[in-house]
């Protein structure tokens, strides 16, 4: 496919924008977590008083998008220079190698940490999110509480156990390839990338929503090498001054919410009947 003359402008002093719903961390905190950790200034829409507008406009079914883009569906949305995309894990890979937290966009590597991100996304996030909205997206989580909680009990029981075990060997299969670093703590290769920063937010996403099942995990020293990933990206200092700042945004009605009811405990598996 041809860039075609006039795309890819990019002066080196372009900005970066996001745009995204104000007032919770949502799909937007991988991306911030990202400019974050590199140091780089980002212009975080969603900070601003016209972050709703501002998202409407994205999404409004009149939107066209513009000689180079196609409109976007839904937020977050990336620009820079002349390129707007959506779509989280396909915003993080472009900024990864740009931030110097991945390979550069030519590495066959970048599609290794790639199918890492997916992975997170797929478990800690979507899944997460169908748990209290397990019918439909569209509808109030008041209206679908009974599936909700069937989801939810199902999820820390089978789900989640899955997913953490996953992570937990990535990181120990990583340490393996790499016997003179194997006291990293990282996912790929041996220094962090963005595929942990995106790991530990869906964690922070994760423990907030299913605390007694993740406290559960880690008390009991299961996953330790996630847990120790997770505990790694928080000290760092630049995460750790993000963390304590105001910028930080509590979690709210977005991918990751707390309902008591919900923060279940895996279910005990059913004692064999023995004759
Ligand atoms: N797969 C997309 C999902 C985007 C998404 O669901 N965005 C949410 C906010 S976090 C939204 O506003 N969705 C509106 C909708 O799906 O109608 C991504 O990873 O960016």
């Amino acid at each position: 496919m041809s860039d075609g003359p006039a795309a890819k402008r990019l002066k080196a002093d372009d900005a970066y924008k996001l745009t995204y719903w104000p007032g919770l961390p949502g799909r937007g905190e991988p991306i911030r977590l990202l400019f974050e950790e590199a140091g780089v200034d980002f212009e975080d829409g969603a900070q601003t008083a016209e972050a709703v507008p501002q998202v409407l406009a994205q999404i409004d079914t009149a939107n066209l998008g513009d000689e180079h883009n196609a409109p976007p569906l839904a937020p977050p949305v990336l620009q820079h220079g002349d390129l707007l995309i959506s779509q989280t894990p396909n915003i993080l890979m472009y900024l990864a190698p740009k931030l110097g937290l991945g390979p550069p966009a030519s590495s066959d590597d970048l599609y290794r940490l790639n199918a890492l991100v997916l992975t997170v996304f797929d478990g800690l996030c979507n899944e997460i999110h169908d748990c209290h909205h397990p019918i439909c997206t569209s509808l109030y989580y008041e209206d679908q509480k009974p599936e909700a909680l069937r989801r939810s009990i199902s999820f820390v029981t089978s789900r989640l156990p899955k997913y953490l075990e996953y992570f937990d060997r990535v990181i120990r299969a990583n340490k393996q390839r790499d016997v003179a670093n194997a006291d990293q703590p990282w996912l790929f290769g041996p220094s962090l990338t963005y595929a942990d920063l995106v790991l530990f937010q869906c964690l922070d996403g994760t423990q907030h929503q299913f605390t007694k099942a993740m406290t559960a995990l880690q008390d009991a020293g299961q996953y330790e090498q996630v847990f120790a990933l997770y505990a790694a990206v928080k000290a760092r200092p630049r995460i750790a001054a993000y963390l304590a700042s105001e910028r930080r945004v509590p979690y709210g009605l977005g991918v990751y919410r707390h309902y008591d009811e919900l923060d279940v405990l895996p279910e005990k598996k059913k004692e064999e009947k023995k004759d």
